[in-house]
């Protein structure tokens, strides 16, 4: 089942009929999910339904990604052993240590290198990409599984994250020379935009967002939140994962990657989408 699923007549009356018995939302989704419902649509058509399921953080699980119920601070992911260091709850926003081995961020610079170009920005308004002067940074994007490093990379996040590989888009790599930025923004796709339903087509919303360090900048390059007051230090290996699981400023995922003041910072994003990105 896919994206393209909606509320049809019968659904809906199934879904009073399931409210009138007394089942609550989070026993409705599983009998859902059970018979195959995309869960974003599940969640869309109970949350649209169901008295009192539109702020139930229960139905969260299932439309974002996240840690195992319990994680400690050292996490199984696929093939290695990764560090969680800071784990905050609202915002959702996890810090990972050791995430990517120092091998593997030079692999993937060096990959990535001969194929930069300067950044675009997705515009909601056209749904089209553009240069963008809030952008400052050089980039370029792996097709999802292109190659075995990469695949490697995309089944750790995917365990690591409990989110399957075929709701990831392909990874991006980032280049910022000294100067350069990503002034805050949402990852989100802004749902009031008219060029929003055209991306979403393709895989959903954006639900989360992995940010992994190539490298150590040597001054500058911090990823900041600015509505949570929270700054995360660029360093080798290490990664920033933030959920969303409405497209709202509520969640505070405002977030932007300040100017680089010496040296150069590279990154490798993976957006994560409610629904399988084809
Ligand atoms: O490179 C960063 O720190 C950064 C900051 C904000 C990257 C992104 N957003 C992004 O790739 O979305
Ligand atoms: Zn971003």
């Amino acid at each position: 089942m896919d994206s393209r699923q909606v509320i049809t007549p019968e659904l809906r009356e199934w879904l009073l009929a399931q409210v009138a018995a007394g089942h609550s939302a989070d026993r409705v989704l599983a009998s859902m999910q059970a018979s195959g419902w995309d869960a974003g649509v599940a969640v869309e058509a109970i949350r649209a339904l169901v008295p009192g399921a539109a702020d139930d953080p229960t139905l969260d699980a299932a439309t974002m990604p996240g840690l195992s119920e319990g994680a400690g601070h050292r996490i199984q992911a696929h093939d290695r052993e990764v560090d969680l260091v800071v784990d905050i709850q609202h915002p959702r926003i996890a810090v990972f240590r050791d995430l990517l081995s120092d091998a593997e961020c030079d692999a993937l610079i060096e990959l990535a290198r001969p194929r930069l170009s300067r950044s675009e920005t997705v515009v909601n308004r056209t749904g089209q990409s553009e240069v963008n002067a809030a952008r400052t940074s050089q980039g370029m994007f792996f097709s999802r599984g292109e190659g075995e490093l990469v695949s490697a990379i995309e089944a750790r996040i995917a365990a690591l994250l409990n989110w399957p590989v075929e709701r990831g888009e392909g990874l991006q790599v980032l280049r910022y020379g000294v100067g350069a930025e990503y002034r805050p923004h949402f990852d989100y796709f802004d749902p009031a935009q008219p060029g929003t339903q055209a991306i979403l087509k393709r895989g959903g919303q954006r639900v989360g967002t992995l940010l992994m360090y190539l490298n150590t900048p040597t001054s500058g390059g911090a990823t900041t939140f600015p509505d949570a007051g929270i700054e995360v230090r660029a360093l080798r290996g290490s990664a920033v994962f933030f959920a969303y699981g409405q497209p709202s400023p509520l969640t505070r995922t405002l977030h932007g990657g300040a100017p680089v003041l010496a040296g150069e910072k590279w990154v490798a994003t993976k957006w994560l989408r409610a629904s399988r990105f084809d």
